[in-house]
């Protein structure tokens, strides 16, 4: 148990800092194990402070010597940092401390990857690499020095003076202390240059450790197509002459916005044909452009504190959407998107650990990191865009750009600039940012004498802490549909405000189908009550990507549902409708592949928990293997030559055009070995040029059940590398046998690469076995207390990345009374494990209370 309950933090009582920071001098001593900081900061009082308390923040430091102008000073240690008596005018603040990089296994502050330095400052890091005021809404101009053997010495900013065995960096741009960023270490640089439409010459390099150079020209590109994009599309030109991004395998999550200096999960940047697939290219181009994003809306323009996280997350995860909707196709990315969030958002709101985008109180604030923040946060921000038009939206960014430049601002100052622009009030909208839970929007139809009425009601379940909600502003795309397929009524927005609400349509010959929600208007879950022939029509004929693809996706999933629950079989009707978009050729092949793979089976369990009842794991297990069975067979005569007619000629490129041809031509793949036993596996895997196509074979195959020569074969290929290495380490568990799940990740804990401080290497495993639903849920409980077990050995040295794993447990409530009392005991076990951090406390706690 924690000894004392850590401190709850409140959004309502926030205060302006007592002391701002014109600029901060840095001056590092380089050793693994005794590292010294020397600060030197010029202060002065807030005018706009509420009183003139001096207070640092400061955790796991060793103060050497402290000095106000010059003079010797004894602060005294409080929680969480020092005290100090000041001048009541401008001072300079100086420190000595000594920290130990060597030993920080968090990998939060400055640690050590692989012999190189490197630092994590966000959200609240920068206070175990020296004493300041740790918080977003003070900003400074950094000056830094680095000394130490190794060859690079990198921080933000651009290069200053440099000697043999030290390097100066200076950064024009006031920035909070969570945008500091240290690197030093035997790197090699992947370097290119950029001219910004302003005209500067930017330097740009990836460093990586040496022997991954050939793993960074995609990152490059990405880079310098995130430039333009930003350019073009927001009007934002970079703003130093150089920018830096760095390789780095121990870290807890994907990558860091660091001004001029983003550190990234080395998964999150290396790439190569041989050694990334399909979908880790895109995902690196993807977080590789977020980043660099950030540069404005994050760095530029910050939050005041961290409650308005959303403010720059939300809004750039917004941004790297479209631009990977401009890259790749906005069909797919929009399905892809709400996929994720539904599988990873909606569940969290549906959970104990639902939240508000931006929440009112927090106890560590890595543990709002959340689907929500990022993914509803984005759609937040695509709701408002709809909501007032294309062109107010440009107008209103523009303003937040030209009047939020160089501030530390808040979600108020965001919806204000959109008030301002378009005239609207936008209090109504605000609730999206305050209310959490997923509206639930029923509707149903009238057609009277000519006359159709589309009749919606709204509601949402009361969330930890907030058991009465509103009605929210809802934007919701509707078009109009004939008994023929042919569009009768062209998209456009209705807008939603009340818990009750009509829109009618005149002048329509026969009764038409709707189709609701297009484009995945709002995140909100619709229910309307209708026939599978009218999903089967929407699925064939809607002009709407997102809708087409959603009727087929009911059509499976209530299937599923049924097949799980009453061992109910599929309809002929909805095999035909499969193997209709199957064979029509004139579809994209990203798309077809999108219909044609099943729901998750975690999204089934969802499914019939929301209806009521309590999921079976092994049933579902079951039903998605019978009905991947049953659509193989229905679609027996066509699979081969699809497969064949998706094979690639020549060399892989990473391209959307060739990952859809590779995405449809695998999912026919994994149908097809329901029939050939794992033939066309085992011949793809033996002739695969690209991993895309060697990792998926091995899938399949591990799931049949006949992998094992492949995952040798595999394994002594790529047991060099690292990063394959955890996919080798990952399938294995989440294709295993529901009843070997545990034994397998067991089995895998043992194996000499299996190194469990090292967050990729440990979320392969334990991750995976989170994500093998069956395998995870099975009746004895083997993989609750198996991760548990891992969970209390993790926690002392990597709370972070512990804490987030926790989340393995949220749908504890769902399940029946045994497996129910199975979570609860391993997640009390964990609570009760000696010293608990902070970030798993509030984790475990929060779950529990459900
Ligand atoms: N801003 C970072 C995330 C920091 C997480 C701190 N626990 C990466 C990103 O969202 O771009
Ligand atoms: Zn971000």
């Amino acid at each position: 148990m924690t000894q004392t309950p850590p401190e709850t933090i409140y959004l309502a009582d926030y205060t302006p800092p007592n002391y701002l920071i014109d600029t901060v001098h840095l001056t590092f001593r380089l050793a693994p194990d005794a590292t010294r900081v020397i600060s030197r900061i010029q202060f002065r009082p807030n005018p706009k402070a509420e009183n003139d308390q001096f207070f640092l923040h400061g955790e796991g430091l060793t103060l050497i010597s402290a000095t106000i102008d010059g003079a010797a000073v004894t602060p005294q240690p409080v929680d969480g940092g020092l005290t100090c008596p000041v001048p009541n005018a401008p001072f300079v603040w100086e420190t000595e401390v000594e920290i130990d990089p060597a030993a920080n296994t968090a990998l939060e502050g400055l640690y050590m990857s692989n012999g190189m330095y490197c630092t994590q400052c966000e959200a609240e890091g920068f206070r175990k690499i020296t004493y300041y005021p740790d918080r977003p809404d003070v900003m400074a101009v950094f000056t830094v020095r680095i000394e130490g053997d190794a060859p690079v010495l990198l921080s933000n900013g651009n290069p200053g003076d440099t000697g043999k065995g030290w390097a100066e960096w200076h950064d024009p741009w006031p920035k909070p202390a969570y945008l500091f960023a240290l690197v030093a270490g035997d790197l090699v640089a992947h370097p290119d240059a950029f001219t910004t439409s302003e005209g500067r010459q930017v330097a740009l390099n990836i460093w990586v450790r040496p022997g991954d150079e050939d793993k960074c020209a995609f990152g490059m590109d990405a880079l310098k197509r995130s430039m333009v994009w930003d350019e073009e599309v927001y009007g934002r030109a970079y703003d130093l002459d150089l920018f830096n991004i760095v390789a780095v395998d121990d870290f807890n999550m994907g990558a860091m916005e660091n001004k001029g200096l983003n550190i990234f999960n080395s998964s999150c940047v290396l790439a190569s044909a041989d050694t990334s697939t399909d979908a880790d290219f895109e995902r690196i181009e993807a977080i590789i452009a977020h980043e660099y994003f950030h540069n404005w809306t994050g760095n530029r323009i910050t939050c005041r504190d961290w409650f308005q996280l959303c403010l720059k997350e939300g809004l750039t995860v917004f941004r790297d959407q479209q631009f990977t909707g401009d890259m790749r196709g906005h069909a797919v990315k929009r399905i892809d998107d709400a996929i994720v969030l539904r599988a990873r958002q909606f569940r969290e709101d549906q959970g104990p650990l639902a939240h508000p985008v931006r929440p009112a109180s927090f106890v560590e604030i890595n543990n709002f990191y959340t689907a929500t923040v990022y993914e509803k946060g984005a759609e937040l921000i695509g709701m408002l865009k709809r909501l007032v038009g294309d062109e107010a939206y440009d107008r209103a960014l523009e303003l937040y750009f030209a009047r939020h430049d160089g501030d530390a601002a808040t979600v108020e100052d965001w919806l204000a600039v959109f008030e301002e622009t378009t005239g609207r009030d936008l209090s109504q909208f605000k609730g999206w940012y305050e209310l959490a839970g997923t509206p639930q929007v029923r509707v149903s139809e009238t057609w009277e004498n000519g006359v159709y009425t589309l009749h919606f009601e709204q509601e949402t379940q009361p969330t930890p802490g907030q058991s009465d909600k509103v009605p929210m502003v809802v934007p919701i795309v509707i078009g109009l549909l004939d008994e023929t397929g042919v569009e009768v009524v062209e998209s456009h927005v209705f807008e939603m405000t009340e818990s009750v609400q009509s829109t009618s349509f005149n002048g329509l010959k026969n009764k038409p189908i709707p189709s609701i929600l297009r484009d995945f208007s709002a995140p909100v879950s619709v229910h309307r009550d209708t026939t599978d022939a009218e999903r089967t029509l929407l699925l064939a004929h809607d002009t709407d990507p997102f809708n087409r693809w959603e009727s087929g996706r009911i059509l499976v999933g209530q299937t599923l549902a049924k097949m799980a629950t009453d061992g109910a079989s599929p309809s002929t009707q909805m095999l035909d409708a499969l193997l209709a978009v199957a064979r029509d050729d004139t579809l994209d092949p990203a798309f077809r592949a999108l219909v044609l793979s099943l729901p998750s089976q975690e999204d089934t369990s969802a499914s019939i928990a929301a209806s009521g009842r309590v999921p079976d794991s092994l049933a579902i297990h079951r039903a998605h293997e019978t009905l991947r069975q049953a659509i193989a067979q229905h679609m027996q005569d066509i699979l081969p030559r699809l497969y064949a007619t998706m094979q690639i000629e020549g060399a892989y490129a990473p391209t959307a055009v060739d990952g859809g041809k590779r995405a449809l031509g695998n999912t026919v793949m994994r149908l097809l070995s329901q029939l050939d036993g794992g033939t066309t596996a085992q011949a793809q895997f033996a002739a695969a040029n690209n991993m895309t196509q060697q990792v998926t074979a091995l899938n399949c195959l591990v799931e049949i059940d006949k992998g094992a020569d492949a995952l040798a074969a595999f394994e002594a290929q790529w047991s060099h590398d690292r990063l394959v290495m955890n996919k080798w380490f990952g399938v294995q568990v989440q294709m295993a046998q529901p009843q070997h799940a545990a034994q397998v990740a067991q089995r895998l804990t043992e194996h000499p690469q299996f190194d469990w401080k090292n967050p990729n290497r440990f979320r392969a495993v334990m991750g995976a076995l989170a994500a093998n639903s069956a395998g995870f849920h099975s009746e004895d409980g083997a993989s609750y207390d198996l991760l548990a077990d891992w969970l209390i050995r993790l926690d002392p040295i990597n709370p972070q990345t512990t804490a987030r794993m926790t989340a393995a447990f949220e749908t504890w409530k769902r399940f029946d009374v045994d497996r129910q009392a199975r979570i609860k005991s391993a997640l009390n076990r964990i609570q009760s494990s000696a010293n608990l951090s902070r970030d798993t406390g509030e984790m475990v706690g929060r779950i529990l209370s459900a």
